[in-house]
């Protein structure tokens, strides 16, 4: 068997997938005729050109740009569908997708239109993949406190069917700390919480998200590794972290693949999952970037295999339903 066929074998969770980073420019051009939007470009290979990033800002302002296609129900329907068609080619099982729901209420698109058509996407990849997913909202940490709060209270009526709440957008200059009464609400609402940190931020932010958030499950992390006590305290607290190997290419987190630290994560006991973050931004799906992170740093089937059993690890499925996966 190939080391392709191998990784797209492998039985995998995703654990870190902004759904409206699933938009790929096909569909975008699709849906702004469908609903009558302009869009600043004027073919499919202009939208993939200006997908040169040096920096998260320059990819979320790009991002937030496209999500204004995405205007009704179907819309939000239609982006699930493709993203679970994709992820099922490619092993995929399990998908617990964040979406960002103050990108959509702030234009004008009610709460319901954005979760009503997500979850219709996700029932039909139980009924045609058999694949299992969860939802998990996430607030714009660019944005205040009081606006998280809003978000929270919009999301009453649907919160049965969310796993967990995020913190996303800007990093720098909005720290964990900004959002502790509000991810503390949540948990009184029996929510998972999860939180980008470390992406750009420093250290001290994942801390931060540790101790002032109560992170079950830490996005990315990548600079925990500048702070070795850091790192052996999510080593030793069993944290997942997970990591976007392209992701971390296309926002200059890494400045070749053959310096991404995966292997140096592994190696230092963290309980590190492989995921795609925007795939239809950065360039690939999750196999895709199980393989580019292979390549490079040299991993063999038996650190791709740990990879994949992380990921069902660290998945807010029950026990019982991960032991089944391993
Ligand atoms: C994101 Cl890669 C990344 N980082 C922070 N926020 C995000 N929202 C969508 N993708
Ligand atoms: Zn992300």
């Amino acid at each position: 068997m190939t080391d392709h066929d191998f990784i797209t074998g492998l039985p995998k969770a995703e654990l870190h997938l902004h759904i409206e980073g699933s938009l790929e420019p096909e569909l975008m051009f699709a849906l702004a005729e469908r609903n009558r939007i302009t869009i600043p470009f004027a073919t499919v290979e202009a939208v993939r050109a200006a997908y040169d990033f040096s920096n998260l800002q320059d990819f979320l302002d790009i991002y937030y740009a496209g999500a204004n296609v995405l205007q009704t129900e179907q819309d939000f329907r239609d982006l699930a569908v493709a993203y679970f068609d994709r992820a099922a080619a490619d092993g995929v099982v399990h998908a617990e997708i964040m979406f960002d729901p103050q990108t959509h209420t702030d234009r004008g698109i009610a709460f319901g239109t954005v979760i009503a058509g997500l979850l219709a996407g996700m029932a039909d990849a139980e009924t045609r993949h058999s694949m299992t997913s969860k939802l998990i909202m996430s607030f714009l940490r660019h944005l205040d406190e009081e606006a998280a709060f809003a978000t929270l209270a919009a999301a009453e009526p649907w919160l049965d069917r969310i796993d967990a709440v995020g913190l996303d957008s800007s990093e720098l200059g909005h720290p964990p700390e900004k959002f502790a009464r509000v991810f503390a609400a949540a948990r009184g609402k029996g929510l998972r919480l999860v939180a980008h940190a470390g992406e750009e931020g420093p250290p001290d932010y994942v801390r931060q998200a540790l101790d002032l958030l109560d992170i079950d499950r830490l996005d990315h992390g990548n600079r925990s590794l500048e702070d070795p006590v850091l790192t052996a305290r999510l080593a030793r607290i069993g944290m997942t972290l997970t990591v976007c190997p392209l992701s971390n290419l296309k926002l200059c987190v890494v400045r070749d693949m053959a310096e991404h630290p995966i292997d140096r994560m592994l190696k230092a006991g963290l309980r590190a999952t492989i995921n795609s973050d925007d795939p239809a931004y950065f360039g690939g799906y999750i196999a895709d970037n199980y393989r580019a992170v292979a390549m490079a740093r040299g991993l063999d089937r038996n650190d791709l295999a740990l990879l994949a059993r992380n990921s069902f690890l660290g998945s807010f499925l029950p026990d019982d339903v991960v032991a089944k996966h391993l």
